[in-house]
């Protein structure tokens, strides 16, 4: 059994940018791929990462997806001057040529070839690419969507060919429908592909009718393609994984494949402009941990979308942290998926019913209804009251984002205490009595109030009072540093044990 994660990065990719103004496409910046890198280092998870060089994608490698004609009018762009370059970029649909777009396309081809070699020939057990430009949006013939060529796609096709597969999930996460991906294996039945994303009744790009959950596949590929579009914003951790339970993991257990790649968007995290959804980093550490149960953990994720540098490379390091087998962290928040996710997901099941064992046995109804009411309804009510009404996510206010993850991953990454209580000895908890006055700083007024005033009330009655204080400010600093998760002591002041409680339970309440 393989060990090991590999990890794909090139500097050379962030040479891709734009040149010129352009509001569609500019938040598809180099520092993306660099930002990702920095924070893999700053978690020290670069050097438990096997590194895996990347390399050019050869023609014939890039030809198993894509018509030559693509492929010249690419590598004719290498030589153009900035005019040239604006003119053939507006020939697609929100793509952006640069004279190296060509060469870093090769790369992030090449870079996730490699990362399927080095998983398939067991040299690693998973690993990430990260790669620009992403691919899931580009067709046969066709950049679209800040993609040029379909890494993924290609890594498909090249798997199938150079190891014999038969059975390959592309798990796409991303925000955005990867509709290039979708058409190039519809009607392929060895390539399962799911994709969830931001939808709101075809009015989110690309606005494509065929991104909808009766969209199945064609021919003998017909229930291999999974759409389950989101018709709100503000889908949270509780719709990601409710997506999972009850549409992905159904299916590819039954389909059991060889090889899953991820197309793999941070778009759907929390903070992105683009997507408007409130998914927190360390959802895609479950999510990764889920799809590692399958194909005997030969997992490639393959980075796409995401364009809120802190929310995805927190995202990022969160995915690769889990690939390398730290255990996934807990989740907080809202546990129960929304009202029009969960019509989303009963769609979905709805139309592959005939398809899938999983679903054949279950009474799924579909709901057209639900949504389709609150969408119509959003147009004529000026104030609409939807389920997702007070969302963290707002498109002016990402520094408050920033503030918000900032805290988030500090309180997510810093550890748990052991469940070990604390006690003490009447001499040395009266000697720690100066030692942890700060800490009362930490405390807000109205606590110090509570607190000071019940112990200058106990004071007067019981002059044992200062040392029970000394007690419990000494177990509030254990409570505090995390190295135990409550305490006890001997106290004849019951207001000044209110306090320590209080404070207990709001760091840790809700943890054990
Ligand atoms: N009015 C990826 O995330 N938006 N691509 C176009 C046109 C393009 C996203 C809006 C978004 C492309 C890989
Ligand atoms: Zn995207």
């Amino acid at each position: 059994m393989a060990s090991g994660t590999a990890l794909i990065y090139d500097e050379e990719m962030t040479s891709h940018k734009l040149l010129w103004n352009d509001p569609v496409c500019d938040i598809e910046v180099p520092e993306r791929l660099s930002c990702c890198y920095e924070q893999l280092k700053s978690y020290h998870l670069v050097e438990r990462c096997v590194h895996v060089p990347a390399r050019e994608g050869s023609e014939e490698e890039i030809l198993l997806v894509h018509s030559s004609e693509h492929l010249e009018v690419a590598k004719s762009t290498q030589t153009m001057n900035e005019e040239e370059l604006r003119r053939v970029s507006g020939n697609y649909d929100a793509f952006y040529f640069h004279p190296s777009t060509y060469r870093c396309a090769r790369l992030a081809v090449g870079a996730t070839l490699q990362l399927v070699d080095a998983v398939m020939s067991g040299q690693v057990c998973n690993g990430m690419a990260l790669v620009r430009p992403p691919g899931h949006h580009s067709q046969r013939n066709a950049a679209n969507g800040f993609c040029l060529f379909n890494n993924v796609a290609i890594a498909a096709e090249y798997a199938k060919l150079k190891y014999g597969l038969q059975r390959i999930l592309i798990v796409d996460w991303d925000v955005h429908h990867g509709q290039g991906t979708q058409y190039i294996f519809e009607e392929d039945p060895s390539v399962l592909y799911f994709s969830w994303h931001r939808y709101e009744h075809q009015e989110f790009w690309p606005s494509l009718r065929e991104s909808d959950y009766d969209a199945v596949g064609l021919g003998k590929g017909k229930g291999l393609n999974i759409n389950l579009p989101w018709n709100q914003v503000g889908m949270g951790n509780a719709d990601y994984l409710a997506a999972f339970f009850h549409v992905l993991l159904p299916v590819a257990f039954e389909f059991d494949p060889e090889l899953v790649l991820v197309s793999s968007g941070y778009d759907s995290g929390i903070g992105d402009p683009e997507g408007q959804m409130n998914a927190t980093p360390e959802v895609f550490a479950h999510l990764t941990y889920f799809l590692m149960q399958l194909a005997s953990g030969k997992l490639c994720v393959i980075l796409e979308g995401g364009y809120h540098l802190k929310s995805l490379s927190e995202s990022v390091c969160m995915t690769v942290k889990t690939l390398l087998g730290d255990p996934v962290p807990q989740l907080t928040g809202e546990m129960a998926p929304c009202l029009s996710a969960v019509e989303s997901i009963q769609n979905v099941r709805a139309a592959h019913k005939p398809y899938w064992k999983c679903f054949m046995y279950e009474d799924i109804p579909f709901l057209q209804n639900v949504s389709t009411r609150s969408h119509l309804l959003k147009k004529t009510d000026p104030n609409p009251s939807p389920e997702h009404g007070s969302e963290i996510t707002n498109n002016k206010e990402t520094a408050k984002v920033e503030r918000f993850l900032k805290l988030h991953m500090k309180n997510i990454l810093s550890p748990v205490p052991p469940i070990k209580t604390a006690t003490t000895d009447s001499k040395v908890s009266a000697q720690l009595l100066p030692v942890p006055v700060p800490l009362i700083k930490e405390m807000d007024k109205t606590e110090v109030k509570a607190l000071v005033s019940a112990f200058y009330a106990d004071l007067v009655k019981e002059d044992k009072t200062l040392l029970s204080l000394g007690s419990m400010l000494a177990i509030l600093d254990k409570i505090l540093k995390k190295e135990v998760c409550s305490g006890i002591t001997e106290s004849p002041s019951a207001a000044v044990s209110v306090a320590v409680a209080l404070r207990h339970s709001i760091h840790f309440g809700f943890q054990r």
